[in-house]
C-alpha cells in the first residue's frame, strides 16, 4: 500500500507533511487523519509516531516526536520510506530501547581526520545513533599531553565537530585520559583537568568522560599520592579515582547548566570479578556516573544479558558497553577490515545497560557497516537481525544500487573474520565463500565436475569484478580511501580464483597443458596479492592485506591437485 506521488500531484493539496511535538493538537489530528496512532503521553525520549496515507485531498504524512530528537528520527524514517515515486503508507510508533547508542573513537593508531569525523557525525544522525565519544588514544592532547590546551586550529575544528553533532542530534562527548601522568592528590592537576573540560564546555560540549583505561595501578605518578593513598594497590587506585571523578561530577559538572552525567572508563573494564578496586568504586562513586565495560574480555566473543547483569551488580549501576568491535588496532587484525554483521550481543541487553558504543576501525567509513549494526541493536536489541541490518548497511553504502550491494556483501564476506586478543576468531572467515566451496568439493568429489564448476564460476566472477563495481557504485569517497589496498588485493585474489576454475575447466576438457597454464596464472596473482600492504601510517598494525584467509587461499592451494 503506497502513496503514489505522481498520482498525488494530480490531486488538490498534493502532499501535506505535518511535523511537530506529539501532544500538539494539530500534530495529533494529522496522525489520526493519516491513519496512525497518537502516542501516549509517556512516549519514551527520542521516540516518535509517523503515519502516512493517500487521501482524496492528497497525500498526508504526520510526524509527532516526544522531543526534538524524536521529531528528527521520525524524519530519518520518512527518508527511508520515500522512493523516487512513492512513499510507503505506514503507521509507526518507535522509540529506542537503549539510552546511549553510537561510537567511541577510542582506538590506538592514526586518529580519524576532521573530514572523517564530520562525515561520521552526519552518518550517526541517519542511523539514529546519538553518541560520539571523542577518545583517540593517539591524540596527544587527549592522553599523553592531557594538561595542554588544544592548539588554535585543532580547537576550532573541535568546535566544528560539536556543531555538526548538534545538527545531527548527536551528543559530542569529550573524553580526557589523564591516568598516564596525573597526580590525583595535586590540586594543580585537578585545576588542569577542569580547565581542559571548561575549554570544551565553552565550545558547547555537554557530555564528558574520564578514561582511565590502559594505565597501571602498580605505581603512583607522584610521591604525594603515596602519602595520601598509601602503597599502590587496586583499592588505593579506586579511592584516588573516585575522589577525582566525584570532584569532576560535583565541583565541575553540577556547577554548569545542561550537562549530562559524567562517563568513566575504569582501569578494570574487561571482567566482572569482585575486587577491592571495584568495591571502592561501587560504594563511593557518585551514583550518576556512567561506568563503561567491554564485556568479559577486551574483545569478547559475545556479551550476554547475564554477564551484563553481573557487571551491573559489581559496579552498582547499569553499565555502559564499550564494545571492541570492529576495532582493528591489535596485532591479530593486521591487514584486516572487520566487516562481518554486528552479532553475538544478546537480545535483552537493554534491560541491564544504559547503552552501547562501538570502538571502530582506523578506517572510519569502512566502520559504517558495524556501526550500522550497533545503532540498530541499541535502538531495538529485541528485534535486531544481524544479517538484515548487514544487507541494509551494504545497500546504504551502495546508494540503493543492487549490483553494488551484491559486490559489497561478497567483499564483506572476505573481511568477515574477527579475531579476539588470543588470535582465535569469534567471527569465522568468509562463511559464504566457505559454504560455496564446501558445496563445490562435495559435487566435485561425487564426480559431477562440470556442475561443480558451473555453480561456482558466477561467484568467482563476482569476486573478481567486485572492486570495479564497488569503485564505480559507492559514492562515499572516504570509503574508497579506506578500502583502496583491499580492492587491489581482491582484484588479484578474485582473478586467481577465476584462473583456478579455468584450470579445472581445462582439466575437465582434457587439456592438461592449458590447465597448467591457468594454475600458473593463479599462482602469479596470489604472489602479487602477497605484496599488497596496508597504507603506511593509516593503521596501528601494518602489513599484508588478508583476503578470506583460511578459506580462499586453502582452496587455491588445493585446486591444482584436484583429480578427476
Ligand atoms: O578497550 C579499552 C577500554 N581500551 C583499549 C582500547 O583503546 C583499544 O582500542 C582496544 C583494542 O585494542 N583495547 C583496549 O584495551
Amino acid at each position: 500500500d503506497v502513496v503514489d506521488l505522481d498520482e498525488m500531484r494530480q490531486r488538490p493539496g498534493w502532499l501535506t507533511v505535518v511535523v511537530g511535538a506529539a501532544g500538539t493538537p494539530a500534530v495529533d489530528d494529522a496522525l489520526r487523519d493519516a491513519g496512525g496512532a497518537v502516542p501516549s503521553e509517556d512516549l519514551s525520549a527520542e521516540g516518535y509516531a509517523l503515519a502516512s496515507k493517500a487521501q482524496a485531498s492528497g497525500g498526508l504524512v504526520a510526524i509527532g516526536g516526544a522531543d526534538p530528537d524524536g521529531i528528527y528520527y521520525g524524519a530519518q524514517t520518512l527518508r527511508q520510506l520515500v522512493t523516487d515515486k512513492a512513499i510507503s503508507a505506514v503507521s509507526i510508533t518507535d522509540y529506542p530501547l537503549m539510552r546511549l547508542r553510537g561510537s567511541i573513537e577510542g582506538f590506538y593508531g592514526s586518529p580519524w581526520s576532521h573530514q572523517e569525523r564530520l562525515d561520521q557525525l552526519a552518518f550517526y544522525g541517519d542511523i539514529k545513533a546519538n553518541t560520539y565519544i571523542y577518545a583517540p588514544k593517539d591524540d596527544p592532547y587527549h592522553r599523553d599531553q592531557w594538561r595542554d590546551p588544544y592548539p588554535d586550529q585543532l580547537y576550532t575544528q573541535l568546535g566544528e565537530l560539536v556543531q555538526q553533532a548538534v545538527d545531527h542530534h548527536v551528543r559530542f562527548t569529550f573524553a580526557v585520559s589523564p591516568g598516564v601522568s596525573i597526580c590525583y592528590s595535586d590540586p594543580a592537576d585537578r585545576d588542569a583537568l577542569f580547565a581542559k573540560l571548561q575549554a570544551m564546555y565553552d565550545l558547547g560540549v555537554r557530555s564528558f568522560s574520564i578514561a582511565l583505561d590502559d594505565i597501571s595501578y602498580e605505581e603512583w605518578n607522584c610521591p604525594a599520592d603515596q602519602e595520601t593513598y598509601g602503597d599502590p594497590s587496586g583499592g588505593a587506585a579506586g579511592q584516588a579515582q573516585v575522589d577525582l571523578l566525584n570532584a569532576v561530577q560535583r565541583e565541575f559538572l553540577d556547577q554548569r547548566d545542561g550537562v549530562n552525567p559524567l562517563q568513566f572508563v575504569p582501569t578494570e573494564y574487561d571482567n566482572v570479578d569482585e575486587t577491592p578496586y571495584k568495591q571502592t568504586i561501587r560504594e563511593q562513586l557518585d551514583e550518576r556516573v556512567e561506568v563503561m565495560w567491554t564485556g568479559t574480555d577486551v574483545v569478547p566473543p559475545s556479551i550476554s544479558v547475564d554477564e551484563a547483569a553481573e557487571a551491573a551488580d559489581v559496579w552498582g549501576r547499569p553499565v555502559f558497553i564499550w564494545d571492541n568491535y570492529p576495532v582493528n588496532d591489535f596485532w591479530w587484525t593486521t591487514g584486516r577490515l572487520l566487516m562481518a554483521p554486528y552479532a553475538e550481543r544478546e537480545a535483552g541487553l537493554h534491560t541491564q545497560v544504559s547503552g552501547i558504543v562501538l570502538n571502530p576501525m582506523n578506517q572510519a567509513s569502512a566502520s559504517k557497516v558495524a556501526l550500522f549494526g550497533g545503532a540498530d541493536f541499541g535502538w531495538n536489541d529485541v528485534a535486531y537481525d544481524p544479517y538484515r541490518t548487514w544487507n541494509v548497511a551494504a545497500d546504504y553504502l551502495a546508494g540503493g544500487d543492487a549490483a553494488t550491494t551484491e559486490a559489497l556483501l561478497a567483499f564483506f564476506d572476505l573481511q568477515h573474520r574477527a579475531p579476539m586478543f588470543s588470535g582465535e576468531a569469534w567471527q569465522p572467515p568468509a562463511p559464504e565463500l566457505d559454504r560455496r566451496l564446501t558445496e563445490f568439493r562435495a559435487t566435485w568429489d561425487a564426480g559431477d565436475h562440470q556442475k561443480a564448476l558451473d555453480k561456482l564460476r558466477p561467484y568467482a566472477e563476482l569476486l573478481a569484478s567486485a572492486p570495479k563495481v564497488i569503485t564505480d557504485g559507492v559514492a562515499d569517497p572516504l570509503f574508497h580511501d579506506d578500502v583502496g589496498p583491499w580492492m587491489e588485493s581482491l582484484t588479484l585474489w578474485g582473478g586467481a580464483l577465476v584462473s583456478a576454475l579455468d584450470g579445472l575447466q581445462a582439466r575437465v576438457d582434457g587439456d592438461d597443458e592449458e590447465a597448467e597454464q591457468h594454475f600458473g596464472e593463479a599462482s602469479e596473482l596470489i604472489e602479487a596479492a602477497g605484496e599488497v600492504e596496508t597504507i603506511p601510517g593509516e593503521t596501528r598494525t601494518e602489513g599484508v592485506i588478508q583476503m578470506g584467509d583460511g578459506v580462499l587461499d586453502t582452496f587455491l592451494a588445493e585446486a591444482p591437485e584436484l583429480g578427476l
